[in-house]
């Protein structure tokens, strides 16, 4: 145990060094690229960075322990295979370990849950839109406007309600730079809200394996400006 307290501030400072060093290589290789074109995308990516730190902080933790345990208990020359030791670590420090993964378990769990749930229980939309996939293509459709339209049209900063549907087998519509991903099911509409914030052009990509087409199955959203919205929609009608 003596032992094991002395360790603590060599295994403090290395996990602090490691962890410096995780931060930094996770700024520089950005693990969530692209343009956050929706207020979701921000929500999804802030959570995820969160996540991240925490999980960056216990495996720098972890990883220093391991090695200052490699380093300072390695058998001696004198000592075969098999040497007597005590490999208990010691009740508290069993109890403390328990009681901090079970902390931190339940706490991402409900952090990740609170702000998941916070995304979709919103149902309040000031758009609506119907998707309708099928091997292997995507189809919108806009009830209040009563149009089709062969690309996903949204106008900045509304809240749009995106239903979805599959004629066939299981999709999924991911936007990436929205950060929003589901599944579509035939037989089944199935939810997502988003508001975009940024205008521009990004990829919808089918996002479950649907058949020999499926990475092809790609499809366009197109964040306009409001006032632009009605008219972009009619010019994309069919
Ligand atoms: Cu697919």
């Amino acid at each position: 145990m003596s032992d094991w307290k002395k360790a603590v501030p060599l295994i403090a400072l290395a996990s602090a060094a490691l962890a410096l060093l995780l931060f930094n290589v996770l700024e520089w290789v950005h693990l969530m690229p692209g343009v956050q074109a929706a207020r979701e995308a921000v929500i999804i990516d802030s959570a995820f960075d969160n996540v991240v730190r925490v999980t960056v902080v216990i495996f720098a933790v972890v990883v220093a322990i391991i090695l200052y345990t490699v380093v300072f208990f390695r058998a001696g020359p004198d000592q075969g295979e098999g040497a007597d030791f005590d490999a208990s670590p010691g009740k508290m420090v069993e109890v403390v370990w328990l009681a901090a993964s079970c902390v931190l378990t339940f706490g991402l769990a409900a952090y990740g849950s609170e702000e998941f749930l916070h995304l979709r229980h919103d149902s309040h939309a000031e758009l609506d839109v119907q998707v309708k996939a099928a091997q292997w293509s995507w189809e919108f459709f806009y009830p209040a406007q009563n149009v089709n339209a062969a690309e996903l049209i949204l106008p900045k900063g509304k809240r749009a309600r995106i239903a979805i549907t599959s004629e066939d087998v299981v999709h999924a519509l991911w936007v990436p730079a929205f950060r929003l991903k589901q599944d579509a099911l035939p037989g089944r509409v199935t939810t997502l809200y988003v508001t975009p914030t940024v205008t521009g052009e990004y990829d919808i990509v089918c996002a479950e394996l649907c058949g020999l087409d499926h990475s092809v199955m790609r499809g366009k959203v197109l964040v306009v400006e409001p006032e632009e919205f009605e008219a972009k929609l009619k010019g994309e009608a069919w």
